[in-house]
């Protein structure tokens, strides 16, 4: 089937780096895949081969075009329209959908909330008359599930397999290996986290740790103290982001694709959820939370990281990381990652739902 798929940028990377996975995932599945998208700038910068001055250029199998190019593109006859977190078509792009034949897809934000398996693939009528449905990412089979490429998890076990000082060297341009004792954590987190309170813990715990702070200067409150150094990385490009969270201990992760990832990779991780008015996503933070089921002292770290809270987070982080809690934590994210994993991922499932309905018209 051919594909077009709609991404507005709101704000940082996730907006880009969720609709980049998904096209990427439906060309490898065999589709033909065309990416309308308002800020290449922005996907360049997960994706470097993108030159964002040009137009219609091909990477991965996925066409990649200027949104104000898709004001006059034709939408695909009996093909499927994904427009990501509601961004609202090209109004010329819409009104030309009529008649094609085409199904139109909302594609929603990752939520762990309970209301979102009762509202996964329902319809949305339309005044055009074209089929439209939600189609929801989620943590349970009665929602469309993550986003994961085959051979994944058997990829991360192979590199894990290899000496972590080395990939580490090679991907981080780091100026020496950490010494094997270390707490590795990788740093990915919004302005306003509580980082004196980070500081103060990691620099307090009896092993030394390497906290590296991906795409450009560490933020000024983070600098080395006691065992804790401070190392900046590059941004690496997206396709090697689960790499760096490989090399880690602890993930402290973001948004939405981040955190699909440091699920992935199967270790502790601590997610900052994005922030909305009204602190309605600390709501969604305890769905998320009630689906983890981490042991208790990690659940209060990722309370604190995102209340944000200094104190508590000085107080919760070694909490989480003393005996016998932390290897509570890594077994649970061990077999959170094996459990998602045994349910299909958002591609397939995506890919399933568009072929059932054009079947079924
Ligand atoms: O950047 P994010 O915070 O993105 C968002 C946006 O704020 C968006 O508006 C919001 O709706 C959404 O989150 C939920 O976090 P996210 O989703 O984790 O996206 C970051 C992307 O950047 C992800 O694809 C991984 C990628 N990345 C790299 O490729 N290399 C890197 O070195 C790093 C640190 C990240």
């Amino acid at each position: 089937m051919s594909f077009d798929l709609f991404c507005r940028v709101v704000d940082n990377f996730g907006d880009a780096g969720v609709c980049w996975r998904l096209a990427r995932r439906l060309a490898a599945l065999g589709q033909s895949v065309r990416l309308w998208i308002d800020r290449p700038e922005i996907l360049a910068r997960l994706l470097p081969a993108l030159d964002a001055r040009a137009d219609g250029q091909v990477l991965d199998g996925v066409r990649i075009g200027a949104w104000s190019a898709a004001e006059h593109a034709e939408p695909p006859r009996d093909g499927v329209v994904i427009e990501a977190f509601a961004c609202a078509l090209p109004p010329a792009y819409e009104a030309a959908m009529a008649g094609r034949g085409c199904l139109w897809i909302n594609l929603e934000y990752l939520s762990a909330e309970s209301w979102v398996e009762g509202c996964h693939g329902l319809p949305s009528p339309q005044a055009n008359g074209v089929p439209k449905f939600f189609f929801f990412p989620g943590f349970t089979r009665a929602t469309g599930g993550l986003l994961r490429e085959p051979g994944l998890l058997a990829r991360r076990d192979a590199e894990q397999a290899r000496d972590r000082g080395q990939r580490l060297l090679t991907l981080a341009g780091l100026p020496s290996a950490p010494p094997a004792d270390a707490l590795c954590a990788l740093l990915f987190c919004y302005p306003g986290a509580p980082l004196e309170g980070l500081r103060t813990a990691l620099a307090g715990l009896d092993r030394p740790v390497w906290l590296l702070v991906p795409g450009g200067p560490p933020p000024a409150a983070l600098r080395d103290l006691g065992g804790l150094r401070v190392m900046p990385v590059p941004f690496v490009p997206q396709a090697r982001f689960d790499e760096l969270l490989w090399c880690c201990d602890l993930n402290f992760v973001r948004g939405e694709d981040s955190l699909v990832r440091a699920l992935w990779a199967g270790a502790p991780l601590v997610w900052q959820i994005y922030r909305q008015e009204r602190d309605a996503h600390l709501d969604k933070l305890e769905a998320w939370l009630e689906r983890a089921r981490w042991p208790a002292p990690a659940a209060e770290l990722i309370r604190a990281w995102n209340r944000p809270d200094d104190e508590a987070m000085a107080r919760t982080l070694p909490a989480a990381l003393r005996e016998p809690a932390w290897s509570a934590w890594r077994a649970r994210s061990r077999a959170w990652c094996a459990e998602l994993a045994g349910q299909p991922d958002l591609g397939q499932d995506l890919l399933d739902f568009c072929l059932r309905r054009h079947q079924t018209r």
